[in-house]
């Protein structure tokens, strides 16, 4: 079967979504695009033979010829798409953040429970990077021994040009970090707080860049986020866990060494879409599988909520400068762990 695809949102990534979607992901079919932008969702219907614009995200969802949704807009309008979505009893794929509110996460995971089946996937690409799969693997040996502390870096090399804020580096950049200890560690996140260095000189104006993030499991493994989007030198991911025999962390990034001139160098990535093309790729093929099986995989609607609801911490920690509880619902017995 051939899952037919529209995706709502052609910015960055929603191209994006679409260019892998047509050219390197087997059993899927670009059919429909929306945006706001109209003349931006022309542009990019143009590059796929056949598909059509629709004037709403809407109107795309309720398209007969729609088997499945992508929601790649701003993050502020993916809980309207996302429970049209569950009501059409369509899978949606939605990139990160499931929602900009805890409330607004509730009321997805409330429709998607409510229809009994699982529709949601969460755009936490990270989980399918093979240096966090191998980090996890190690981890769940036990060949590190238990976790106790996580070590964490988010470099970009620039904010990007729309105003970017001190809450976006915890909702758009911190929410990674987030989502993945949740994930290596396979606990919730009960409490937060945020230590703010001495600020950039390229931060934006009052933006607080960078941040430290410190995250306390259940457990009491700590993870020290520090989250810089102004790093100028390129784009850097990384992450130790150190447990109680051993650490595991990722890689060294490049895909080449260069000596020369008595130097010996490597190639730091410039952005998100080089470092994780390989990720999305894995992740988008593990998506249109599930959805032509019938099935559903992946980050859900409960990992979507647990991450907004830590950000929502992470925001009143950083306004106060106190820990800061994470208040989350029981977890609905509809929402065993996921893989
Ligand atoms: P962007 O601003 O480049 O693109 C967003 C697009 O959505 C714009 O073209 C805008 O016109 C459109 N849009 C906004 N509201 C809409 C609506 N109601 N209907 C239809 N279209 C609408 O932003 P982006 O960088 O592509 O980010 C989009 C989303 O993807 C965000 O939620 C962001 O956090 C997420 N994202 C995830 C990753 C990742 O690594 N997983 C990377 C980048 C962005
Ligand atoms: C962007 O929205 C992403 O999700 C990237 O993965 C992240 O690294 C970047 O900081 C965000 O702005």
């Amino acid at each position: 079967m051939t899952v037919r695809v529209g995706v709502v949102g052609t910015g960055n990534i929603g191209q994006d979504h679409v260019r892998r979607l047509t050219r390197r992901i087997t059993g899927a079919q670009v059919v429909a695009v929306s945006d706001l932008n109209s003349e931006r969702a022309q542009t990019v219907a143009a590059e796929v033979p056949g598909v059509r614009v629709h004037r709403s995200g809407q109107e795309l969802i309720r398209d007969d010829e729609v088997d499945a949704v992508v929601v790649a807009s701003w993050g502020a309008v993916h809980e309207e798409f996302v429970l049209a979505a569950i009501a059409a009893g369509k899978p949606v794929f939605c990139e990160k953040p499931l929602a900009t509110t805890t409330a607004a996460c509730q009321r997805i995971l409330d429709a998607e429970a409510a229809g009994g089946r699982r529709l949601v996937q969460v755009g936490f690409m990270r989980r399918y990077d093979a240096g966090y799969r191998a980090m996890k693997d190690a981890i769940d040996s036990g060949e590190i021994g238990s976790p106790l502390i996580v070590h964490c870096a988010h470099r970009n090399a620039a904010a990007p040009a729309y105003g970017f804020t001190s809450d976006l580096l915890i909702t758009d950049a911190a929410i990674h970090e987030i989502d993945i200890s949740r994930w290596l560690l396979g606990q919730e996140i009960a409490a937060t707080r945020v230590l703010t260095p001495r600020r950039t000189s390229r931060a934006g104006s009052g933006v607080q860049d960078p941040q430290v993030i410190v995250l306390e499991t259940v457990t009491g493994v700590m993870v020290f986020d520090e989250v810089f989007v102004n790093a100028s030198y390129g784009y850097d991911i990384r992450c130790e866990v150190v447990g109680e025999s051993g650490t595991v962390a990722l890689g060294n990034q490049s895909e080449v060494v260069v000596k020369h001139d008595g130097s010996r160098s490597g190639r730091v990535p410039g952005d998100w879409q080089q470092r994780f093309v390989h990720a999305y790729d894995a992740e988008f093929q593990a998506w249109v599988n599930a959805v032509a099986s019938g099935g559903a995989t992946g980050p859900t609607a409960w990992d979507g909520y647990a991450a907004t609801a830590v950000a929502a911490s992470c925001l009143v920690a950083l306004e106060t400068g106190l820990r800061t509880p994470v208040q989350l619902v029981d977890r609905p017995v509809f929402y065993t762990p996921s893989t």
